[in-house]
């Protein structure tokens, strides 16, 4: 059968995302600080932003000739201007792709390439970085944008500053209608189900479909009294369209990174009510001894997402702490927000869940020969609704692989519900690991474990770590018996550590295995020796 949102349909604009903000649809005061920047304690006030994101887009066209739909690529960790740099891209009729700050050359490379990206903002502190990247790929200098102030380089603050307005049409470029649905705002980047890192075409229509099903189900949020703080890194969806949500009406305070005594710092400084967390971040509050230093008095709510909770850790958490700590789910494929449980009180039936479809979105959950289930009955989550992707980014075969005929998108998630409506992920079955809330694509891994000159194949699977709440990816390698030294775990870690992003290390460990199962057709049986290694980690 084919469930439905318990919500009541929301009607969703066919308006850009640009227009959506300049609508103020929560009516909040020019004046009002919206995003505060939680270590220099900068402030944004609703109508800088507004004004800054015009500025922005005019002189991206004006000063540095961004054409309409050419991407710009941002590299760096959350600073005050990031919202306003991408929204200020849409409004020149660009396209946004966000980089993970701490990615080696060789992956910013890829994404700037694949993206097809033709500007780049970051940080001075990633110039050389960026600079090294940028050439591989023949983006000029004079493209590099920065966050900060430096001899030689155009910066967002001065384009501002510089920057009139003259209320003339067209001065930010603005739609409707079907090209909402068309045109491409962000390219974000997801494995989806199998392989390596692909781009998700979310279209401007998705993303104002998101705002528009989250603030259906979030009634209780008060734009005069919420405070939200989050840690979470702008380059990931989480971040992206909760500051998308929340910029409009509620205040944001924003950190560059997770640091246990700067976040609940900022809880008390700033008096934060609302925190979207993620599962090593929860199970950190929890275990830290000092936490009755901190007065946390204004905290009412938590929302983790990004990777499984544990009911454990999210009753301990909320006992602890004597609020409301729930969950969310989604993915980048789909803007993200597709389930959430309802904060507005505590609802004992949905602990352990991942909560209700979010509004005017479908859910099916099917066995392996694509049987639709009932309620109760565990299978492939696959999901439809507006928020779903336009699809992978030159990827057509990709883009099949995980839409159906129907539309409904392929979470490869394993889940039930039940008949409160309640949504339970019970595992994943999609390649994906998640490290901290944080994708890693075994695929990626082990194209680099398979460039190892001493090793013959390899697999990739996720090891789960109570102690951190989180997955880490865990290698089964097959040595080349010819080998001489033998490759160690050691050596095997660190190769593939001087290789990619930290959070993509080999974490987990090593095992050396005779072969790698496959199928007939030579396809990894990932499920083999990820059971292999949970049995092995009972014992
Ligand atoms: N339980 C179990 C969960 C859970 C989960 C996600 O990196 P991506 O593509 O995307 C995200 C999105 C996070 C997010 C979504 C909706 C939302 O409202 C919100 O704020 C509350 C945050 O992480 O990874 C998607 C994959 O991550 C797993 C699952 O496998 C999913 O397909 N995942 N949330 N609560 N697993």
């Amino acid at each position: 059968m084919i469930f439905q949102s318990h919500y009541a349909p929301v009607n969703i604009p066919e308006i850009t995302i640009q227009r959506l903000l300049f609508s103020n649809p929560c009516n909040t005061p020019l004046d009002k600080v919206i995003i505060t920047h939680g270590i220099t304690d900068r402030k944004l006030t609703f109508g800088q932003v507004m004004d800054g994101v015009k500025k922005f887009g005019k002189a991206l066209r004006q000063e540095v000739g961004l054409k309409p739909s050419d991407t710009v690529a941002v590299f760096c960790p959350n600073q005050l201007y990031y919202p306003v740099a991408i929204l200020g891209v849409l409004c020149a009729n660009g396209v946004v792709t966000t980089v993970n700050p701490v990615y080696t050359v060789p992956e910013f490379r890829f994404q700037l390439e694949n993206s097809g990206a033709k500007y780049i903002i970051t940080v001075p502190e990633f110039l050389e970085k960026t600079l090294e990247a940028a050439k591989s790929v023949n983006i000029p200098k004079e493209n590099v944008i920065l966050f900060e102030p430096m001899s030689g380089y155009k910066d967002v603050e001065a384009m501002i500053a510089r920057t009139r307005l003259t209320g003339e049409q067209g001065e930010w470029d603005d739609f409707s209608g079907e090209r909402c649905r068309e045109q491409t705002a962000y390219l974000m980047y997801s494995s989806g189900t199998t392989g390596k890192s692909k781009a998700v075409e979310l279209t401007h229509y998705n993303l104002v479909a998101n705002i528009h099903q989250y603030f259906r189900a979030v009634t209780w949020l008060d734009a005069d009294k919420d405070v939200v703080l989050t840690f979470l890194p702008y380059y990931h969806i989480y971040a992206l369209t909760y500051v998308m949500h929340f910029m409009i009406g509620i205040p944001v305070v924003i950190l560059p990174g997770f640091n246990i005594e700067t976040y609940l710092g900022c809880i008390e400084k700033y008096r934060a009510s609302f925190t979207p967390s993620v599962p090593p971040v929860c199970l950190a509050m929890l275990k830290y001894p000092h936490l009755n230093k901190y007065d946390l008095s204004s905290l009412k709510r938590i929302v983790s997402a990004a990777a499984p909770l544990g009911l454990e850790l999210e009753l301990a958490l909320k006992n602890r702490l004597d609020i409301l700590v729930v969950q969310g789910y989604g993915m980048t494929e789909a803007s993200p927000y597709t389930h959430a449980v309802d904060m507005e009180k505590d609802l004992p039936e949905s602990y352990g869940s991942v909560g209700r479809l979010a509004a005017n979105m479908e859910a099916k959950i099917v066995d392996e020969d694509k049987k639709e289930l009932a309620y109760g009955e565990i299978g492939r989550l696959l999901l439809r609704g507006p928020n779903v992707m336009k699809g992978y980014y030159r990827n057509p075969e990709a883009t099949a692989e995980a839409i159906d005929s129907d539309g409904f998108y392929d979470t490869g998630d394993l889940a039930f519900v039940d008949h409160n409506g309640y949504y339970f992920v019970v595992d994943r079955v999609k390649e994906l690991i998640k490290y901290k809330g944080l994708q890693v694509a075994p695929a990626e891994i082990e194209s680099h474990l398979n460039e190892h000159p001493n090793l013959l194949d390899s697999c990739v699977v996720p090891l789960y770590s109570a102690d951190e709440a989180t997955e880490l990816p865990f290698a089964f390698v097959v040595a080349d018996p010819a080998a001489n030294p033998r490759p160690t775990e050691k050596e095997i870690q660190d190769y593939v550590a001087a290789r990619v992003a930290p959070h993509k290390k080999i974490r987990g460990g090593v095992r050396f295995v005779s072969e790698i199962p496959k199928n007939p057709s030579g396809k990894i049986l990932r499920r083999v020796l990820r059971d292999q290694l949970q049995q092995s980690q009972k014992q």
